[in-house]
This record gives C-alpha cells, sequence and structure tokens, in this order.
C-alpha cells in the first residue's frame, strides 16, 4: 500500500518534520557502569535509527532519586551530559532530530537502586505489585515513603535541572514522561495517590505536580520544544484510575496554557485496549500535536493519520528491529522480528547488529 500521510511533511513545535514516524522512547539498559554513562554502544544505536522524524530518547533518570532499573542512564551527571552529547551530535550529523525523556520513576524502584540505600518515594505509602530490576537481580518491590508536601519543590527542581542540562548536552527539546506508572502518573491517578494536601484528592490538586514540573520545564524551553507523555489507560505498574477520562481531559486543558509541542499518548500497552477511552476527544481538546503510540503497524498508522485521528505515530518495537524503519516501510519491505531475550541490557546483540535493508540485500 502506498503511505502517503505517512510520508508527508508535518509541523511539530516549531520544528518541520520530514515524515510521520517517530521513534518512542525504548528502555534498552545498556549504559556504561558504573554510572549509568551513555556510551559508544549508544551512539551507533541511535545513529542507526537516525531516520526517523524524532527520535525520543530512552526514558532517562532526572536524578539518583529517580532512577528505578539497573543500567538506565541518567542526566544529573557531567560524564551523563557528555556522553549524551555525542548521541546527539551523531543524530544531528545525520540530519534527524532527538528529544529527551525526563523520567523520576517514584515508586518503582528499590532501596538496593536509590543513594544511601533509603526507600523509594511515592506520593502515598503503597507498593506496586511485582518486582525491580536491580543489579543483583529481580526484588519485590517495598513500600515507598510518602513524599511530604514540602518535599515537591525539590521534586519540580529535579525536572528543571535535568532539562537544562539536556540543554547542554544538545537535545533538541524534552518529553516530561508522565506516562507508565511513575512518579507523575502516580501522582495523576487516584489508585497511587491517597493524599489529602493540595497535590492528592480533587483533579485539580492530582494534576497539580505534572502542571510544575510541564512550567518549570517550559522556564527552560519554549513550550513548543517541550512534549509530555501519557497513559490515561495504562495498568503497567499497578496502576488504576476511577475516571481515566475525566482526569485525562482536565489535565489537557490545563497544559494547552504551554503551547507545549505535543502530547504522546500510550493508546494501549502490550494487548491491553481498554475501549471505553476515547482518545479523539483527549486530541481535540489538545492545542498541540497529537503523537499516537501502542502497536501500530504502517498500514494503522497510516489509516489513523488519514482518518484524521493523530498528527504522527511513534513506533516502538517495530524500531529495535529495524534500524531503517522508514525506507522499510517506503518500499514495502519485509519488517524483521525483535527478539524479547536482548530487550534489555548486555551488548550489541540484540541492539545494533539488526541489519538495515542495504545490509540485507548486499551479496555476501
Ligand atoms: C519497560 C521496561 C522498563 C522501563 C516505560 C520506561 O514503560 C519504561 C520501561 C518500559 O515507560
Amino acid at each position: 500500500m502506498s503511505y502517503d500521510h505517512l510520508f508527508s511533511e508535518a509541523k511539530l513545535g516549531d520544528l518541520t518534520l520530514p515524515h510521520r514516524i517517530i521513534m518512542a522512547p525504548l528502555t534498552r539498559s545498556r549504559s556504561a557502569q558504573p554510572g549509568d554513562v551513555p556510551q559508544d554502544l549508544n551512539v551507533t544505536y541511535y545513529q542507526q535509527r537516525s531516520t526517523a522524524a524524532l527520535i525520543i530518547s530512552e526514558a532517562t533518570q532526572i536524578s539518583p532519586q529517580g532512577k528505578g532499573y539497573a543500567y538506565t542512564p541518567g542526566i544529573h551527571s557531567n560524564e551523563q551530559i557528555q556522553g549524551w552529547k555525542k548521541i546527539t551530535d551523531a543524530v544531528h550529523q545525520r540530519g534527524s532530530k532527538i528529544f529527551l525523556q525526563l523520567w523520576h520513576v517514584g515508586r518503582v524502584s528499590h532501596s538496593s537502586l536509590q543513594p544511601d540505600g533509603v526507600l523509594p518515594v511515592a506520593p502515598s505509602a503503597i507498593a506496586p505489585e511485582g518486582q525491580a530490576f536491580t543489579e543483583e537481580g529481580f526484588k519485590d518491590f517495598e513500600i515507598p515513603r510518602a513524599l511530604e508536601t514540602n518535599e515537591i519543590s525539590g521534586i519540580v527542581e529535579q525536572y528543571k535541572i535535568a532539562a537544562i542540562n539536556a540543554k547542554t548536552a544538545g537535545f533538541d527539546g524534552v518529553e516530561v514522561h508522565a506516562a507508565n506508572g511513575y512518579l507523575l502518573d502516580q501522582f495523576l491517578k487516584d489508585g497511587t495517590n491517597k493524599r489529602t494536601d493540595e497535590y492528592g484528592g480533587s483533579l485539580e490538586n492530582r494534576v497539580r505536580l505534572t502542571i510544575e514540573v510541564i512550567k518549570a520545564v517550559s522556564e527552560v524551553w519554549s513550550g513548543d520544544r517541550v512534549g509530555i507523555r501519557l497513559s490515561p489507560t495504562g495498568t503497567f505498574n499497578s496502576m488504576s484510575d476511577s475516571d481515566p477520562q475525566s482526569l485525562f481531559n482536565h489535565l489537557v486543558e490545563k497544559l494547552n496554557a504551554f503551547n507545549l509541542a505535543y502530547i504522546h499518548v500510550v493508546e494501549r500497552f502490550g494487548d491491553v485496549n481498554d475501549e471505553s477511552f476515547d482518545f479523539a476527544l483527549l486530541r481535540q481538546r489538545f492545542n498541540g500535536a497529537y503523537i499516537a503510540n501502542g502497536g501500530y503497524t504502517g498500514e494503522s498508522a497510516e489509516k489513523s493519520l488519514g482518518d484524521n485521528q493523530s498528527d504522527f505515530i511513534a513506533f516502538g518495537t517495530p524500531f529495535i528491529s529495524n534500524p531503517d524503519l522508514p525506507l522499510r516501510l517506503k518500499k514495502g519491505a519485509k519488517l524483521n522480528d525483535a527478539d524479547p531475550n536482548t530487550f534489555y541490557g548486555g551488548n550489541e546483540e540484540g541492539y545494533t547488529d539488526y541489519p538495515s535493508l542495504e545490509q540485507e540485500l548486499r551479496p555476501a
């Protein structure tokens, strides 16, 4: 089939992107140790994928406290900033753009990953189900420590400093990770937020932290270089909300004050698809671009764009195993399957060794 919509130019904030295929943030857990530093292997990986119209980096911890998985990169030390600089240079050299995803995991961590071995922090003292991925293997989640009201400005400050560091590292913008059960999502949803201060209870109160973070980050970057990732119906990391439509309608209306580049919406995670949520309504209420994500194929992406359901499509798993995904879609070429055994951790295997179409077609 022809992908006329996928391969049409469009504006994202003040950027003009050559097509609609965005590389979704993908945790791959391959930063150099010690220090969670982006390394040459990561440069190669991102450079291989720089025919995406925009790359959104893997989730990146804004502070030592924001870390929840072994081997994920940070953006709080000088070494990390210098490591990222090599990546942004390589991507720019190939003519693409890259945003950094700003990540604080909240309760999705473990004391063994935290500075001084303290408990992870969260809006309320409620543990997620399951286990954290630590350097010593999987460990049961612990009951997190509920943040004091007077600590919250310090959390906002962590995002702001990380946004400044992202600028130093040469990124084109930042995406605030408010999805998939991490700290901001924990404050948004009432399954995890049982607070009785001004950060809990009403919709107004539950969106407060996210809005404060967006405000702080938009003082560093202009709003049109800032996006936010949301997962209204996501249940990953033991998440739930009693009325996600009202919550996220309210949130995007508040976001409109900042002229953000985009909302990046995880519409489904794995096979879970909640038909009761009206994503079109969310898009209608928001004044920036809508990036759709979650299990899209070339065909369903083209249909979504053509039906005016989205402005861009973010592909995750297909970009793991097809570094030149845009070219493959354009040519109607076969896509390689991704091997889940090499998603997280390890070396170049399953990371930088998936072939481009050119490599596949070249006689051995
Ligand atoms: C899968 C494994 C580890 C982290 C997310 C950052 O869900 C993640 C993540 C996904 O956004």
